[in-house]
């Protein structure tokens, strides 16, 4: 059994894409962290931050971003999505893949935000860094990990989705506009997108 402890357009989103991409079944426990009330104090016993995503794989439960993708792609490797041990490409998909939860989300959130910080307090460090580190690598990989699709998409893919369009933050390169188009082709983008679409009127209301 795989449950899905998600809320709809949040950070769980790129672990849905990535469970689509897997195409294993699983169910979704929504968590509504958006509630007026908070969500139930017994969610800590999953996540001990009262956060989304986490995952309960027959009894095992993982929580943050990283630690999922790192799990699920071991847990089945017959979906292609990682480099495996001794490839060439896995330095470069476990570098971005903790990129992504380390230096690009509390970058662009503290942005967001309007934070004003001293970069070299914080190991996110600037914005500005973490865009110009971005827009590099993509300007000379297709994908964040190589020439090859791999989980460490999903999280950029939706990432870059939701902080360049939605909140407004990242700067709307070609390049990124380019490597979003890029993965949104891809079936399992279309599938999650549609089933959160559903899903998102079954929890509280986002509110900016
Ligand atoms: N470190 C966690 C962070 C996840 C996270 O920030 N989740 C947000 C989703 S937007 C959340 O659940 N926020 C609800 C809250 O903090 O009340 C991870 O990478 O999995």
């Amino acid at each position: 059994m795989l449950k899905f402890y998600h809320t709809p357009w949040s950070r769980s989103a790129g672990i849905h894409w990535l469970l689509e991409e897997i195409g294993q079944p699983y169910e979704i426990e929504l968590v509504d962290i958006r509630a007026p009330g908070g969500v139930p104090e017994a969610y800590r016993d999953i996540q001990p931050n009262k956060k989304v995503p986490a995952i309960d794989h027959n009894g095992t439960i993982v929580t943050e971003r990283a630690a999922i993708v790192l799990y699920l792609t071991e847990v089945f490797p017959e979906a292609g999505l990682a480099p495996k041990p001794g490839d060439a490409n896995r330095a470069d998909f476990l570098t971005w893949l903790v990129y992504s939860d380390s230096v690009f989300d509390p970058a662009a959130a503290a942005r967001a935000q309007g934070w004003e910080y001293r970069p070299s307090a914080f190991s996110f460090g600037s914005f500005d860094d973490m865009v110009r580190n971005l827009e590099k690598r993509l300007a000379k990989h297709p994908y964040i990990a190589g020439n090859k699709f791999t989980a460490a998409d999903t999280q950029f893919g939706s990432g870059i989705h939701f902080v360049m369009n939605i909140l407004k933050v990242l700067p709307e390169r070609p390049v990124f506009q380019d490597y979003l188009a890029r993965v949104s082709e891809r079936p399992a983008f279309g599938r999650y997108m549609a089933k959160d679409a559903e899903l998102i009127h079954k929890v509280t209301p986002i509110a900016f």
